[in-house]
Formats: C-alpha cells, sequence, structure tokens
C-alpha cells in the first residue's frame, strides 16, 4: 500500500485526497500539510490515522510517507519537487512543475543526477477517453498529416487575483501540454494576442479572453482560446485540422432536452467534474506505477512540465511585446524516452 502525503488540500487537493482515500487501489493518505490548518484538519477529520503536518518539509522527509502529491500554490511546487528527489520519494506534482522554465530546469537536472525517474506530472488530459481518442486518430495518420489545431478553454469566472500571468501558467498551460502530447512535437514559436476584454473581466491586469498562438518544430500551427470569464459553462474544445479530414473533440455526453419547442444539451461550470475520470486515471497510473517502483509512461513527465514552462515563458514575453517569441526547447533527452 501506498503511502502518500498531500501537501496542499484547497479545492483541488481536498479532491485529490479524497479520490485517494476512496478510489484509488493501492494508495491511501497517511499525511497532508496546508497553510491553513484549520481546513486541513477539518479534510482530514472523518480519517483516522492521518497526520497533519504544519511543515511541508517535515512531511516530505518523514519514513512513514512514501510519495508525495503537491498540490500547494505554483510558487512551492519546485522547491517541494527538489526536496521529494533529494530524498527519491515519488512525486505527483501538479502543473506548473515551476513558477519558471529555470525553476523547471533545475527540477529536471536534479532529476537526471539521482538517476531515476520519479516525478509525474498532473496534466490529466493525457488520461481523458476523449482526448485518447482524437489523439489515436490523429496519430494513426488515418486523416493525413496534422496541419492545423483550433483549441478553447473556457472558464466560467475567476476572482479578480486571476490576472494575464495566471491565464498563461495556470490556463493555457492545459493546452500547450495536451497538444504538444497529442502531436508528439514541441512548440518553437509562441505569440498571444489580446482581443477586446469582456467586461466580466474584474482584473485591470487580465486581458479576457486572449489568443495563444504556436506553431510545433514541424510547422502546425496551434490557436489556443483562453477566455476565463465566459459566464456559460466550463467549456473545452479542439479541433485538428489534417491533410485528409478534421478530427473534433467529443464533448461530454449529457442528457438531450426537449422543451418549449427549444432543443438543448446542458452543461457544467465544474472544470474538476468535468475531467473526474481523466483524474481517477491518473491517479490510479500513478499509484500503479510507484508500487511497481517505476514510472507511468503514459503520464506526463517533469521533461513535459520543463518543456511546458519554456513555453509559458515565451507566451508571457509576448504578452509584453506584442512580438511573436521563440521557445528555446530541444529534443527529448533520452532520459525522458520511453
Ligand atoms: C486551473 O488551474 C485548472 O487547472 C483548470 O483545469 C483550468 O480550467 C483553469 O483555467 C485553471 O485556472
Amino acid at each position: 500500500m501506498l503511502k502518500v502525503g498531500i501537501i496542499g488540500v484547497g479545492a483541488m487537493g481536498t479532491q485529490h485526497f479524497l479520490r485517494l482515500m476512496n478510489k484509488i487501489n493501492g494508495a491511501t493518505v497517511v499525511a497532508v500539510s496546508d497553510i491553513n490548518e484549520a481546513r486541513a484538519k477539518e479534510v482530514i477529520a472523518p480519517y483516522e490515522g492521518v497526520r497533519y503536518f504544519a511543515d511541508p518539509y517535515a512531511l516530505i522527509n518523514d519514513p512513514e510517507v512514501d510519495a508525495i502529491v503537491i498540490v500547494s500554490i505554483d510558487s512551492t511546487h519546485e522547491e517541494y519537487c527538489l526536496e521529494a528527489i533529494r530524498l527519491k520519494k515519488y512525486i505527483f506534482c501538479e502543473k506548473p512543475l515551476s513558477a519558471s522554465a529555470e525553476g523547471a530546469k533545475k527540477v529536471v537536472d536534479a532529476e537526471i543526477a539521482g538517476g531515476k525517474r520519479l516525478i509525474q506530472m498532473g496534466f490529466n488530459r493525457r488520461f481523458d477517453p476523449a482526448y485518447e481518442e482524437l489523439k489515436e486518430l490523429v496519430v494513426s495518420g488515418k486523416l493525413g498529416e496534422p496541419l492545423v489545431a483550433h483549441c478553447a478553454h473556457r472558464n466560467a469566472n475567476y476572482p479578480p487575483q486571476y490576472d494575464d500571468v495566471i491565464a498563461v501558467t495556470g490556463t493555457a498551460i492545459h493546452e500547450i501540454d495536451t497538444m504538444s502530447w497529442l502531436v508528439g512535437d514541441y512548440f518553437t514559436k509562441a505569440q498571444v494576442i489580446f482581443p477586446k476584454t469582456t467586461r466580466h473581466s474584474k482584473n485591470k491586469n487580465l486581458h479576457d479572453p486572449q489568443i495563444v498562438m504556436l506553431t510545433t518544430s514541424s510547422g502546425m500551427v496551434v490557436s489556443c482560446e483562453i477566455w476565463v470569464n465566459c459566464q456559460y459553462a466550463y467549456d473545452i474544445r479542439c479541433e485538428v485540422l489534417c491533410e485528409d479530414g478534421t478530427a473534433t473533440l467529443p464533448r461530454p455526453k449529457r442528457v438531450d432536452v426537449c422543451t418549449a419547442q427549444t432543443h438543448y444539451t446542458g452543461m457544467t461550470t465544474d472544470g474538476l467534474g468535468y475531467f473526474a475520470e481523466a483524474y481517477d486515471r491518473e491517479f490510479q497510473a500513478w499509484a500503479d506505477a510507484c508500487n511497481a517502483d517505476t514510472y507511468c509512461a503514459a503520464a506526463a513527465s517533469a521533461w513535459d512540465g520543463y518543456c511546458a514552462a519554456v513555453t509559458t515563458d515565451s507566451c508571457l514575453k509576448s504578452q509584453k511585446s506584442g512580438a511573436i517569441e521563440p521557445v528555446p526547447l530541444t529534443d527529448r533527452p533520452d532520459f525522458y524516452k520511453g
């Protein structure tokens, strides 16, 4: 049984805690740390034997803890990863790997120096059945070479703290990792375009929506619309244009309603619920891999986290310059192949 310590039990961390406690085979949570002690204690209260740690480093170092789940604020991910790597403990790290590409590189270098792949990144869409189906079709070559993709990532609304930086490092990063995984290529150029902003943006430092334009090393172009105050629902779209046809991400199955001369299908505003199956599958895969003392090849690695961070750094530069910025990435090192 894998004994897990979780750092961060906000909305997503709490769901990860409950998932590991109730749904995932071969894993259980034995320790939790959070800056909000009252909240953490409330989350663990119904479960016997889960200890609270005020100090996340004490949790990482605790001999009872085999593996760490990092769901704390973005700026802390790098330091906790480095500490867990030092102790050779398995890590599930929510995105981003680090707040900067430079920081992400330090984590990758530490993992390579330790000689063992320990990090699984929480890019959950790699475990979403709809995305899996789309990828399978695109890479099968049945539709020819992919040329262009159009993606949309829409959240219903966000509180005022949400700004242009988070739009890239918290939201666009999903499209960046997903599309690079889907077409098996990395990005070489990035540009962010600001259309007219919605009146629903609550922060003067948030342009909403924004369009992230990415070019892969083979010349494919991916447009990602990031719109975090769209009001109507949580909505994720992706269409890939290939030489001999197009492939579109299926929408989640919902009841189809006819009433009062109207025909509609319901939607949700809950992003965590929308991808619940993907979260379940990624955690089961992580637990299975840790228990087998290996890494999950289907999941995003620290290298993928690094690639995403390099790409988001270029997007942040472009938000300021308005220009097409280079994405300084190289081929995947052997350590991260397979
Ligand atoms: C958030 O951090 C997520 O991970 C969600 O999946 C995404 O929809 C949201 O925009 C992000 O802020």
